[in-house]
């Protein structure tokens, strides 16, 4: 079989975001294509939120072309990440959305821009060497710290685009079983979250995620589906 993702690499020394790169290709280029770099001067998250890229970390984005509109792409990032990690023994989960965690920090994030259904840019952060900003060492971890050794890029870059390739065809083959990884995956099943969606603060307990990617919370006794969001860990009330 083929392997999509990866079929064609661009790596860059400096860029602003590798998912604005990819953007500004992306009609040009097949599906599968990689942007990469070494570092980003403008690496981005969610709503505008920076996204710290010094070199050492693996900055990346792929341009795909599924064809149809389906915001459960974003797993396919935030799995890929979780698999990648058990290649090099450190178990972690999945924040819903878009976030991994090992051990209470957040080691990886995802963030997903489109054009329709044109093309998807999926990109992903993850920590490997680089170092952790002093104002992100409560909330951040590299996989350099929890291992004690560095590791070399192209290998944990290799891993990710197997398991990236692996599920992208499930996602577009077989969505209910990428969802079923994802429930399994999710570490705030069970616990009491709060969960920030445009300028509501939703309070509950994370019951579920839903077939179609969204996030099923007990709200003081009745359910409540949330699209979207910010979600923290909060203390039982
Ligand atoms: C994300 O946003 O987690 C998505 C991050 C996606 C980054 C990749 S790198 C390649 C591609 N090119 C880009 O320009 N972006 C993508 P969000 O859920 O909004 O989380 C952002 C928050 O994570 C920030 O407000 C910080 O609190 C925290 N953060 C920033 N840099 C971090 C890092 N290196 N490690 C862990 N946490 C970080």
């Amino acid at each position: 079989m083929e392997r999509i993702i990866g079929r064609k690499l661009i790596t860059l020394e400096e860029v602003s975001s590798t998912n604005d790169y990819a953007k500004s290709i992306a009609r040009e280029v097949p599906e599968g294509t990689v942007v990469i770099a070494e570092r980003q001067t403008a690496g981005k998250g969610r709503k505008g939120r920076a996204w710290a890229s010094p070199e050492g970390g693996l900055w990346m984005s792929v341009i795909l072309k599924p064809g149809f509109v389906d915001p459960r792409i974003v797993f396919v990032g935030a799995l890929s990440v979780v698999d990648t990690l058990a290649d090099f023994g450190i178990a972690s989960g999945i924040k819903w959305p878009n976030d991994v965690w090992v051990g209470g920090r957040k080691i990886a994030g995802v963030l997903v821009e489109g054009r329709g259904e044109e093309h998807v840019v999926m990109g992903v952060g993850l920590n490997v060497n680089n170092p952790i900003p002093d104002e992100l060492r409560e909330s951040a971890v590299s996989m350099f710290e929890l291992l004690g050794a560095k590791i070399p890029l192209e290998t944990v870059l290799n891993s990710l685009l197997f398991h990236m390739d692996a599920w992208y065809r499930i996602f577009r083959e077989d969505p209910f079983l990428l969802m079923q990884k994802v429930r399994e995956r999710t570490f705030i099943l069970g616990r009491f979250v709060e969960v920030v969606e445009g300028e509501e603060r939703i309070l509950g307990r994370a019951v579920d995620v839903l077939d179609d990617g969204s996030l099923l919370l007990d709200v003081g006794g009745s359910l409540r589906r949330v699209l979207y969001g910010d979600v923290s860990l909060r203390p039982l009330p």
